[in-house]
């Protein structure tokens, strides 16, 4: 019986299904059964590929849509410790992974997991290991340990290109320079690291512990005759539980019992020290038995006297000697930088060849004519004779007298002979130390040597008084110098107070009468200290242009790198790094994983010496300045009843008193009419606002003002360079004169008293006495107290090094000139320039923002009594008050520090204090004495 329905064509409904439906059935599974099963092969292959390379990770499945998910952890490595784990440090893996991208694996390492990455593969060859992260020094060191080359071109290239370099750079190579050793690889993220893929076989290793570490030196102990006093000087602390720590775990590094210190003193003496140079400076310092080979027994010595901290120079002068001192001797590679500074002045020439011959240290023969020579042979003849003479007539007429008369007369002689004889003692006593004092002057003028020569002269000196042993060259005294600097902290100090007392002289003025006398205190530290320049010296040409140098550069840019990542594929070495090579293997699939690397931001902020470790920046005026918005200066004066008043005019006059309201900071000018002052809160200026305050109080005259940033560097755009061509503020246009502009301070005060106080409120008329003596107190201002006070408060409180010389030196200025200005106002006069007490004039106002904030450099005003009295009474002025808050009131004010001082605010207490201690420091190391004038 046929089914029903269609049964003219002979097919039942059933038959559809099997015929048609069943296989189109059985074809939508197909494709799920073959996913399943291309996906759990997948897995099983990736298991098992994870447990050959001993990693642990954790593996999920989307068999739908063929997604395999790894999570593998992501490590941060770094070597074993080269003495305390040698089996581990000197040899390569047992078990590499053989995933691509593990390349490091090929190390032993330290490992810390740090975080997990995820991978989205589809089939097992597309697994990766992550790749880890390196300290790039540290990488370096260790390969450079094992015997791999550094290759200059791949430095160079990497130096300047940065992460363009092209993939496949090669940075080392293997010891016989024909294998590829570290290479630039293709980056993982792109996160803007530097990513390296490392390659190393055991044969290749030919160093072992019994060589030098690289970036150590060895320093050679003292010839035998100066070890013992230098071990009974010397504090040789050996390892404490601290600077254990700071060595790393340091289980071979011995620890000694207090105790046993005072031989360990004697011992440690006469043993080498190997010292490790990082580009922090010195980073340990390990006494070394006879050679590394026989005994890695070494004990770490104290090396805190020589660590680099910031206000200090003794860490950066042993770092740069022993840097200098390594360099030629026992390896090309460093890693720190010498700063430029101490570079050029170990170049200049510093040393006036006479102060060497008043030293000692030089034979007046070896010099160029420097002093006058004095013959006084003819005129003591001429003495003599007359002297004789003169007693002769005497005598002679002594014969003719009465026994009486004579023998008065010849006392009378005697007498007078006896006070000729006196007098020209004093007469001779006082042309000598007259002349002692022109020879100084002299010496101080004389032509001045490099430090090289200075050494060589040192040394033979030294060597003289037995202080160096013979026959050492420069080079070998500086060895045992620095050997003794790690021992002796005092010894260390002498040397570095005098290797700054130099530089200081060499770079302000020259060498000065106490630079001299402090020389002559310290003649030995000195000759010694001129070896280290020397040695410096030497290095600084040598360096310059080397592998060394831009493979120092190129470990500060990257202080961390990315290792391991995938093998390059072959193409030309010369392609962008950003190129995805178009491997299956390589292309992006998973957002987390594989993605195409974008383009990095501009590398121009690696290159920037805030990288640098060595010399830190100098912070940016803004930091150090609140900064001072247009919005904040009109909320500022808003608050201000007067200028209120003042903007009340605004809607009355065109010449009003604006505040430049604008997004941003001033692109031009604003007014048209009137006075258009362009300043910003500092005290020169204040000096304008402050007469314009008064002008504007006694006549009615309305200016308009701009806040000028100038931690912006609006001032040196063109529009304003156009008025005030210094770049500096404050400016004036006077809108009712053409536009005239006027710049620097002195010049406005007069400019706009010429013109807008025909009265003489605060001025005095061109033609009298008191014009010119005002005029004078504002020169003062100009070329002293502004400049000095302003150094004072850059050295004290901006400059990122705390230089002691150029703090007491200009504390100590900016004091004497505050000691004059107590003294022009004392015996009862108020105001610095007029008749009788004085009258308030543009005199005072050019010194009162300098007044305004002296103890934010370190100056206590207090000290001078009159300048308190005079600045209170000045400051009394409701108009002077107002113009000291144009834009706002200072932040550095006397005023504003204490305010923050009674309300407890630590950072400004510890601030102020930190100062007050820096500059009594610093006055008491260079024996400050105050005096005025
Ligand atoms: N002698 C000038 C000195 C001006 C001056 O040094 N101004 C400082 C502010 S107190 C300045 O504009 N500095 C900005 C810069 O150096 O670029 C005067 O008294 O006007």
């Amino acid at each position: 019986m046929s089914s029903g329905g269609g049964g003219d064509d002979g097919r039942s409904p059933t038959d559809i299904i099997t015929y048609i439906g069943v296989p189109l059935a059985v074809l939508g599974v197909l494709p799920i059964l073959y996913n399943t099963f291309l996906t759990l092969v997948n897995v099983s292959k990736i298991k098992r590929i994870l447990r050959h390379s001993r990693l642990t990770a954790l593996t999920r499945s989307d068999i739908v849509n063929r997604v395999i998910e790894i999570e593998l952890p992501r490590y941060a490595v770094t070597p074993w410790d080269r003495f305390q784990h040698q089996s581990e440090y000197w040899s390569l893996s047992r078990s590499p992974s053989s995933i691509p991208g593990g390349s490091w694996t090929t190390f032993n390492w330290r490992t810390n997991v740090i975080g997990i990455k995820t991978q989205r593969v589809e089939y097992a060859d597309q697994l990766r290991q992550p790749q880890v992260d390196v300290a790039f020094d540290e990488l370096i060191s260790y390969l450079l340990d094992l015997g791999a080359v550094p290759q200059p071109q791949g430095w160079k290239l990497l130096r300047s290109t940065g992460l363009w370099t092209p993939l496949g750079t090669a940075l080392m190579t293997s010891p016989d320079g024909r294998e590829k050793a570290l290479t630039v690889a293709p980056l993982d993220d792109s996160d803007g690291n530097l990513s390296l893929a490392v390659s190393w076989s055991s044969n290749w290793t030919t160093r072992d512990h019994s060589n030098l570490p690289p970036y150590w030196v060895r320093l050679p102990p003292p010839l035998d005759r100066k070890a013992e006093e230098v071990a009974e000087s010397s504090n040789p602390v050996v390892s404490t539980p601290e600077n254990e720590s700071a060595n790393g775990d340091g289980a071979s590094i011995a620890k000694k019992s207090i105790g046993s210190v005072e031989q360990e003193g004697q011992a440690i003496a006469k043993r080498p020290i190997t010292c490790h140079v990082s580009v922090e400076g010195l980073v340990t310092a390990l006494a070394q038995d006879d050679d590394l080979q026989s005994t890695p027994q070494l004990d770490s010595l104290y090396v805190e006297h020589l660590k680099i901290r910031r206000g200090e120079m003794q860490g950066v002068w042993f770092a740069s000697a022993i840097t200098a001192f390594g360099t030629t001797s026992q390896t090309i590679l460093w890693n720190y930088k010498i700063p430029d500074d101490l570079l050029t002045f170990a170049r200049k020439e510093t040393v006036p060849c006479g102060v060497l011959v008043l030293l000692g240290i030089v034979d007046e023969a070896d010099t160029p004519q420097w002093a006058t020579k004095y013959d006084d042979h003819g005129a003591n003849l001429d003495r003599f004779a007359r002297r004789s003479r003169a007693t002769q007539a005497a005598v002679a007429a002594e014969a003719r007298m009465t026994p009486a008369e004579r023998a008065h007369a010849s006392m009378e002689r005697m007498r007078r002979e006896n006070e000729d004889r006196l007098q020209e003692m004093r007469d001779q006593t006082r042309l000598t130390n007259q002349r002692r004092e022109v020879r100084q002057t002299e010496a101080l003028n004389s032509p001045k040597w490099d430090a090289k020569m200075v050494a060589r002269h040192s040394l033979s000196w030294l060597q003289g008084r037995a202080e160096v042993p013979e026959g050492l060259t420069v080079k070998d005294a500086v060895g045992e110098l620095l050997h003794r600097m790690v021992l002796d902290g005092q010894f260390t100090t002498s040397i570095c107070r005098l290797l700054g007392l130099w530089k200081g002289w060499a770079e302000i003025g020259g060498m000065k009468k106490a630079d001299f006398r402090a020389l002559q205190d310290e003649t030995v530290p000195f000759a010694l200290a001129t070896l280290l320049v020397a040695v410096i010296n030497d290095t600084s040409t040598a360096l310059e242009g080397t592998l060394s140098t831009d493979l120092q550069d190129c470990l500060r840019m990257w202080k961390r790198v990315r290792l391991g990542s995938l093998e390059l594929p072959r193409r030309s070495a010369s392609s962008s790094r950003f190129e995805i090579p178009q491997s299956r293997f390589q292309r992006p699939i998973g957002s987390r994983t594989f993605h195409t690397p974008k383009p990095l931001a501009p590398l121009t902020p690696r290159y920037s010496s805030a990288d640098s470790p060595a010399r830190p920046p100098v912070p940016p005026l803004s930091s150090v300045i609140a900064p001072i918005t247009r919005q904040q200066s009109s909320a500022t004066n808003n608050s201000n009843n007067t200028t209120n008043t003042t903007n009340t005019t605004t809607s009355t006059s065109t010449n009003t008193t604006v505040n430049a309201m604008a997004e941003g900071e001033p692109t031009g000018l604003i007014a048209t009419k009137g006075i258009e002052l362009l300043t910003f809160s500092t005290p020169n200026g204040y000096k304008a606002s402050v007469l314009l305050e008064e002008l504007k109080e006694a006549y009615g005259l309305d200016y308009t003002w701009q806040s000028v940033n100038i931690t912006k560097g609006t001032q040196k755009q063109a529009w304003f360079t156009a008025v005030s061509p210094n770049g500096r503020i404050p400016a004036v246009v006077d809108h009712d004169r053409g536009g005239f502009p006027v710049f620097e301070g002195l010049a406005i005060l007069h400019y706009l008293t010429k013109h807008y106080d025909p009265e003489h409120r605060f001025s005095f008329p061109y033609d009298s006495d008191d014009y010119s003596v005002a005029e004078q107190w504002m020169a003062w201002q100009h070329g002293g107290l502004g400049p000095m006070q302003g150094q004072a408060g850059i050295f004290v409180r901006f400059a990122p090094e705390k230089i002691s010389y150029g703090i007491q030196r200009y504390v100590g200025e900016a004091e004497r000139l505050y000691g004059i200005l107590d003294a022009r106002l004392s015996g009862g006069r108020d105001y610095v320039a007029g008749a009788g007490r004085g009258k308030y004039s543009i005199a005072d106002m050019a010194i009162l923002g300098w007044a305004n904030g002296p103890r934010a450099a370190g100056i206590d005003r207090a000290r001078f009594p009159n300048v308190e009295a005079w600045f209170r009474r000045c400051t009394s002025r409701p108009a002077t008050k107002r113009g000291l808050e144009i834009p706002v009131a200072s932040a550095f004010s006397n005023a504003a520090i204490e305010q923050k001082i009674a309300e407890g605010d630590k950072e400004a207490i510890d601030k102020d204090e930190a100062t007050r201690k820096l500059v009594e420091d610093a006055k008491k190391q260079y024996n400050y004495q105050y005096k005025s004038p």
